[in-house]
């Protein structure tokens, strides 16, 4: 249906080499926001000459890289990227451009920019330059990976992933609260890991109180996501890992002119507090989407991720389930009071994937929600 897309002429070696686009493409994991993931390959005669990788906004794009390696051997080769590339001038210079000049005669790519300021005139420039271009190898995949920049540029807002871990008796803590830990360390590892693809970590003043979280990546990252705490009493603790900023940089979100004496603790302890109007799942991310955030892990309680489903925020699920039974009537659950009364009013996950870690099972799906 898109006349862009034609990839009709691609072969197996062209989603060999796109694959290497990703992998190269998600080494800058984490570090590119506002821009996507982006990796590039020049492929001649049969032979890759030279890779790169878009390392983070402001910095050179990935098929700059690329072509720098392969030098005087970009002149008729095939070069491959993930994403369209780009026809404009923003922080850098359009990639169309240097492909131009490197003389490329063919370009492979992913899937088409949805940035308005490229979507299709790069495609369209390279091929009034005689150049062949092939659109929409390896397309899910390429989507996958960017599908935080995709919704951020489509939207207007940073992508929501809400992340819970529960019993098999859908509980997230016993009855007094107590959590740690509902799953194996592999799962937690792989929390660890999400966490440092992920621009954000969002919780509530109920989840600082009860289990006085670090949110950071445990090591498995040179880089730690944006801690945030949405409270608006600001009644929270004087002393917590959170405000230890040498481990991660922490905000607080609060409502206007709340708890001062304790708003001075923080921002002496270099915590920063923001005041809102409304404070909502929603103003929370129109302000991270301004800051130039991309991807949001919510994993917060059930009463705040209610809140931020219902409000629009989540769009994604993770969900962890432990086989454990812990019981108990109130023992709390992921997802607190969303209003729904039938059944057939349930939200429905879609493009589920389903895998096991260790004895654990991982369910992931997207809301359709807006
Ligand atoms: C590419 N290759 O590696 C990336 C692209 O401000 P700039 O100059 O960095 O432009 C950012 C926009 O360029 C970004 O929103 C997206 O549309 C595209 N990113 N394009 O050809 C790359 N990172
Ligand atoms: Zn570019």
């Amino acid at each position: 249906d898109n006349q862009l897309n034609d990839n009709s002429q691609s072969s197996s070696f062209d989603c060999q080499m796109m694959q290497r686009c990703l992998q190269l493409a998600s080494r800058a994991s984490g570090h590119t926001s506002p821009n996507p993931l982006v990796g590039s390959v020049v492929v001649q005669a049969g032979n890759i000459v030279g890779e790169g990788f878009h390392p983070g906004a402001g910095k050179p794009h990935a098929e700059v890289f690329a072509l720098q390696a392969a030098g005087e051997q970009a002149k008729g080769a095939t070069i491959y990227v993930n994403l369209e590339p780009c026809n404009h001038y923003g922080r850098t210079p359009p990639c169309t451009e240097a492909l131009i000049a490197a003389q490329v005669a063919k370009v492979v790519v992913g899937m088409v920019d949805p940035n308005p300021l490229v979507s299709g005139k790069g495609i369209e420039r390279l091929r009034d330059r005689g150049i062949e271009v092939i659109v929409g190898v390896e397309e899910e995949a390429c989507r996958q990976l960017n599908e935080a920049f995709i919704h951020r540029i489509l939207h207007q807002r940073p992508f929501g992933i809400l992340k819970y871990a529960m019993t098999l008796d859908g509980k997230i803590a016993t009855s007094t609260g107590h959590s740690a830990w509902v799953t194996t360390p592999a799962s937690r590892h792989l929390v660890h890991q999400l966490r440092s693809a992920c621009d954000a970590i969002i919780i509530g003043g109920n989840t600082v109180r009860r289990d006085n979280p670090q949110l950071t990546t445990h090591g498995t990252s040179d880089r730690n996501p944006l801690r945030v705490v949405m409270s608006r009493n600001l009644d929270l603790p004087e002393d917590c890992q959170l405000w230890h900023i040498d481990q991660a940089a922490t905000i607080v979100f609060t409502e206007t002119n709340n708890n001062s004496q304790l708003r001075n603790q923080l921002e002496a302890k270099g915590v920063e507090v923001v005041s809102l109007t409304a404070l909502t799942p929603q103003s929370v991310m129109k302000h991270l989407y301004d800051r130039e955030l991309s991807s949001i892990l919510w994993e917060c309680g059930g009463i705040l991720a209610a809140q931020a489903i219902a409000d629009g925020a989540v769009q994604k699920i993770m969900a962890f389930i432990a086989p454990k039974i812990i019981g108990g009537q109130a023992a709390p659950s992921p997802v607190g009071n969303l209003g729904l009364i039938k059944m057939t009013d349930a939200l429905k996950l879609e493009n589920i994937k389903l895998q096991t870690i260790d004895s654990d099972i991982l369910i992931e799906g997207y809301l359709n929600i807006e």
